[in-house]
């Protein structure tokens, strides 16, 4: 690949997809394709970012108003970008990152009913024009990723106490996003045994790291 700039990987999933076991599997993929990726996540990814993410995930601050979620989630993402992002994608690595601004869409916006505009808006002030490359969607039934979410125990925070209505809504969005825009996202099917699953990421990114080669 002669583009000099490393290129930015998420990846985004309803609750109980399976991101944790499937950030490992894109990883360990683009290592063995030549590009180690520096790993992130959102929230987060920056020790202001961390700080912000206890704010928003736990639940001393619960009843904090839709736009304050909003606004602490760009903040964090500025802080992320600025300071970690592009940085690393100006020296020429690749960022991988769990979950990016296709969450804010899907939680702040049909989760909590955030004006899409509104969402753009902030989108274009913090990250100008930075975009993920790419985009993996794990898609699983809402149920499905609530009940495998329960298995793994431990206490629920803000977002996964959420009522089921809401992570559909969730779903849709992801589901919505990903139609809308086909050379950019990839639909996984997370409802497939954890070994099918990691087979079908490692197929469809050495496919889109064969297409991004050729392009260049
Ligand atoms: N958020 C937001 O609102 N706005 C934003 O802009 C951003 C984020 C960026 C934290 O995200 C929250 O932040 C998130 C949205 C919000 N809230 N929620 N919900 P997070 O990504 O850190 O947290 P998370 O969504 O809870 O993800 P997770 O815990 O990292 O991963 P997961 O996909 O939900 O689940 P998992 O731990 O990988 O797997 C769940 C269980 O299922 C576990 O026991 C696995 O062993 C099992 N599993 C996994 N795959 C399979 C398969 N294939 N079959 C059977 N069982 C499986």
């Amino acid at each position: 690949m002669s583009r000099d700039r490393g290129r930015f990987i998420v990846l985004e999933g309803v609750e109980g997809a399976g991101k944790s076991t499937a950030m490992a599997v894109v990883e360990e993929t683009l290592g063995a394709a030549g590009f180690p990726p520096v790993v992130t996540r959102e929230p987060g990814g920056t020790p202001l970012g961390e700080a912000i993410r206890e704010l928003l995930l736990g639940h001393r601050h619960a009843e904090m108003s839709d736009a304050t979620e909003v606004l602490l989630v760009f903040a964090a993402r500025a802080e992320h970008i600025e300071k970690r992002i592009r940085p690393a994608l100006e020296a020429g690595t690749w960022v991988l990152c769990d979950r990016f601004t296709d969450a804010t869409y899907a939680y702040q916006g049909a989760g909590r009913g955030m004006p899409e505009h509104r969402l753009a808006t902030l989108e274009n002030w913090v990250q100008g024009d930075l975009r993920p490359d790419l985009v993996l969607i794990l898609d699983v039934p809402v149920r499905e990723g609530l009940d495998r979410a329960s298995r793994r125990g431990g206490a629920p925070d803000r977002f996964e106490s959420q009522r089921e209505e809401f992570f559909q809504r969730v779903r849709n969005a992801y589901l919505a996003r990903a139609a809308a825009d086909s050379a950019r996202y990839r639909l996984i099917d997370a409802s497939r045994p954890v070994e099918d699953v990691a087979a079908t990421l490692r197929a469809v990114l050495g496919e889109w790291l064969r297409d991004a080669t050729d392009a260049n």
